[in-house]
């Protein structure tokens, strides 16, 4: 199983929305065959799997056991069944880490192959499985995408010099840009982050402050699509974030906009319920995660809701002296912290979280 999450970590961000699932046929300890999901739309894991295997091998199949990460599946999505396929390949042992939250599987595929009278077992590092596939089962379980919140803060807990400071760096579009806290790999990694994720958020004051392009320049791999929130229509064509580029979606409450080729807007009622809202229309994108880039009262508002999974916190050696504080979380929800090194910490939020 542990081999069917390696296998797995090759197509995670190829395969999404679709859950990356690992696969292996065992005969008599020696693995005959392996694969994975293929991107979005191709093959699932088992079918990779059973391809992979040699000629000389193949009449092996029936007699192999069948690890594989994910319950096989039991519908017509894209593909055809993965249950139909092993049990005409008469695979008699399956071994599954764990069921399928999506509702046109959810245990169905371990009911049609123990019905199929296949020797099934459920449960094998099944937590492992879970935490590797997180955006796909929180997506399904929870109705709203997996939340990342990302942020930079100074050694002195500020996000942000004074507005006096930034004044300094002048008022034109092109003399905007963020004030960097964190070092050239840190902002590396944060590009590869971004091309791990579907949706990449930020707020307005964050657009009109440092005009960020919201990309994956630095690292190779899929731009996120990019969610603005603009309720008032402040942030004009000559952002960045409005360019072509890439698929943008727009939350706002005005849509007098020009250029509208490539964005994509939606026209949200702002109420009490913001954070809500906001997953809503991911949710209906199909957009199984999101990476929050600030600023401080976007972040502080998903914060004070509970309504997110992890904090990705870089503490950069920099002092500002004053300027704006760098969103505080919460006590009451459980959160769990690991240490990366001197500048990144990355807490979990296992506390009980709200569903839209
Ligand atoms: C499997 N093996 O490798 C994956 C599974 O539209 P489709 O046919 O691609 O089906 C997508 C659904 O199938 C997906 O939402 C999830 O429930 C399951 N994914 N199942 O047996 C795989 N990726
Ligand atoms: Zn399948």
């Amino acid at each position: 199983m542990q081999r069917c999450l390696e296998l797995a970590k090759n197509g995670l961000r190829e395969a999404m929305p679709n859950p990356s699932v690992g696969a292996v046929l065992v005969y008599e300890n020696r693995i005959i065959g392996e694969g994975h999901t293929s991107a979005f739309g191709g093959a699932h894991g088992e079918v990779n799997c059973i391809n992979s295997v040699s000629e000389q091998d193949r009449h092996l199949i029936p007699k192999a056991t069948l690890y594989v990460s994910l319950e096989p599946c039991s519908h017509y999505g894209k593909t055809p069944p993965c249950c139909d396929l092993i049990i005409r390949y008469k695979i008699q042992n399956i071994v599954i880490g764990t069921a399928d939250p999506n509702e046109k599987v959810a245990g169905n595929g371990i009911r049609k192959l123990q019905e199929a009278e296949k020797t099934v077992i459920v449960g094998v590092l099944e937590k492992e499985c879970r935490e590797f596939n997180r955006r796909f089962f929180t997506f399904h379980e929870k109705k709203r995408p997996y939340v990342i919140l990302k942020w930079a803060e100074t050694s002195d807990g500020f996000l942000a010099p004074l507005a006096a400071l930034r004044q300094a760096q002048g008022d034109t579009i092109s003399d905007k840009k963020p004030v960097w806290i964190t070092n050239t790999y840190s902002r590396q990694l944060v590009h590869k982050w971004r091309s791990e994720e579907m949706a990449i958020l930020a707020g307005t004051q964050t657009v009109l402050d440092d005009n960020p392009q919201l990309d994956v320049r630095t690292w190779t791999g899929t731009n996120p699509v990019r969610v603005i929130l603009d309720r008032n229509g402040r942030i004009d064509d000559s952002y960045s974030v409005k360019n072509h580029k890439i698929k943008t979606i727009i939350l706002t409450e005005k849509t007098n906009f020009h250029n509208l080729e490539n964005l994509l807007f939606e026209v949200v009622t702002f109420d009490a319920n913001l954070p809500y809202t906001i997953m809503d229309v991911l949710y209906r994108h199909n957009l199984q995660s999101v990476i929050i880039e600030g600023g401080l009262q976007t972040l502080q508002t998903f914060i004070t809701a509970n309504l997110w999974d992890e904090a990705r916190v870089f503490k950069g050696s920099v002092v500002f002296g004053d300027g704006i504080k760098a969103p505080q979380l919460t006590a009451e929800s459980t959160q769990k912290k690991a240490i990366i090194n001197d500048e990144l910490i990355i807490y979990r939020n296992y506390g009980q979280r709200n569903n839209i």
